[in-house]
């Protein structure tokens, strides 16, 4: 792949992941990053690639068409990857309207720009989440499978990938979606299970599991799902849908004790201790049982596969959290605003390019 990629919403944790792997993977392509730079976004995530040439930061709102169109103008992009997002499914049921305004009509003013700025190809990063529940027992589902979302959150993901599909076949845009399944590792906002409990066992509070605890995701180690994103952006088939997973359910309750077990083998802590700090606190309205996504579409076609195991993953984003609880407190506390004011200010001035 060459030219120049434009990635939304990757001062994010998976958008982050996703403009480092880009540089790397295609060294004949330049990155511009388009970020609004919300509660979730974090230039600390992308501190190591200031001064790189290839590398561009515009702080900006997808669902505003002037600065869209601005970008598109000013950068002309080849490749677009849509990561920028309202991500989190407790936030959605407390205020689902910047949801519906980034996720939704933010899609939409990226889409109404590759009509007029044509693109090679128009990544949307989508979620295994839109098909709602999949009952126990019941097979992985296909990338066919009917959308049945359940929260406000996986409502507007899905309304964004019927958008996209719509757009693909109306006005020939090529769309490609990418379906992920839950991420954790390096840079997760402490908001998401992994990192909060974490962040809850080192600070010697209560690790809270939603209900019963016997709700099942499958989980995929961040770098290697934006390894599969990736792939669905340069060789996937213009209005498909990959699913980008590994098929390593887990019960809650069994990652949060898994977690306890790394935290206890890292430092002095004991194991039963933590374990002992696990509650069930009121379950969050609505909360899906199982998300199980088929990944055969993605192995065969794209040449995907996960390798790294859900210990050895956990393994290393323990240890990360470890090394840097003040990335951790300075993202909850909210001194990391100060911070990206700051290096915006320097190095971009505040102007799109
Ligand atoms: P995140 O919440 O960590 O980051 C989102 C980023 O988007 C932030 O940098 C934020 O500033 C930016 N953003 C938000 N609104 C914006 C707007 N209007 N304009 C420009 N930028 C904006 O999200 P994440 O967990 O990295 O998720 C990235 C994408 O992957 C999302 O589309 C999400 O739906 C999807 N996804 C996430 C997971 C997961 O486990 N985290 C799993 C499947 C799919
Ligand atoms: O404190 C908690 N206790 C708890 O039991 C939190 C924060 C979560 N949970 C449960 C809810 C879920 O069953 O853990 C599971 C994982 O929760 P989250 O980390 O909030 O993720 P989830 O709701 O599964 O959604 C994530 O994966 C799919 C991302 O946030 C979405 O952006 C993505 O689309």
């Amino acid at each position: 792949m060459e030219g120049t990629i434009l990635v939304t919403g990757g001062l994010g944790f998976i958008g982050s992941h996703f403009v480092r792997h880009a540089l790397h993977r295609w060294p004949r392509c330049r990155v511009v990053n388009l970020d609004k730079m919300t509660y979730a976004a974090n230039p600390e995530n992308l501190s190591d690639l200031e001064g790189d040439p290839r590398y561009h930061l515009v702080r900006g709102d997808i669902a505003d068409w002037e600065t869209v169109e601005r970008v598109f103008r000013d950068w002309a992009p080849d490749w677009v990857a849509n990561f920028a997002a309202e991500s989190h499914v407790d936030r959605s049921i407390l205020d689902a309207h910047p949801f519906v305004r980034t996720n939704i009509e933010g899609t939409r003013v990226l889409l109404e720009a590759a009509r007029t700025h044509p693109v090679q190809r128009f990544l949307q990063v989508s979620t295994d989440e839109v098909y709602g529940d999949i009952p126990f027992g019941s097979p992985p589902v296909s990338e066919e499978a009917p959308l049945k979302p359940s929260s406000p959150y996986s409502a507007t993901k899905a309304a964004a990938d019927l958008l996209c599909l719509a757009y693909a076949r109306t006005y020939g845009i090529p769309v490609v979606i990418a379906r992920p399944c839950n991420n954790y590792g390096p840079n997760q906002f402490p908001e998401k299970l992994i990192p909060l409990v974490i962040r809850n066992a080192l600070a010697g509070e209560i690790l809270p599991l939603y209900g019963d605890g016997e709700q099942v995701r499958d989980w995929i180690y961040v770098e290697e799902a934006v390894e599969g994103i990736g792939l669905a952006l340069s060789n996937g088939r213009v209005g498909r849908i990959y699913h980008i997973c590994a098929g390593r359910e887990r019960r809650n309750r069994e990652v949060v004790e898994l977690v306890c077990e790394l935290l206890a083998k890292e430092t002095a802590a004991d194991a039963d201790q933590l374990r002992s700090r696990i509650r069930s606190v009121p379950d969050r309205p609505g909360h899906d049982r199982r998300y199980a996504t088929d990944p055969r579409r993605s192995q065969q076609e794209l040449g995907f596969t996960a390798a790294v195991s859900f210990e050895e993953g956990l393994r290393r984003t323990v240890r990360w959290y470890l090394e840097h609880r003040d990335w951790v407190e300075r993202v909850v506390t909210g001194e990391y605003s100060k911070y990206y004011d700051a290096v915006y200010r320097r190095r971009w001035g505040g102007a799109s390019r």
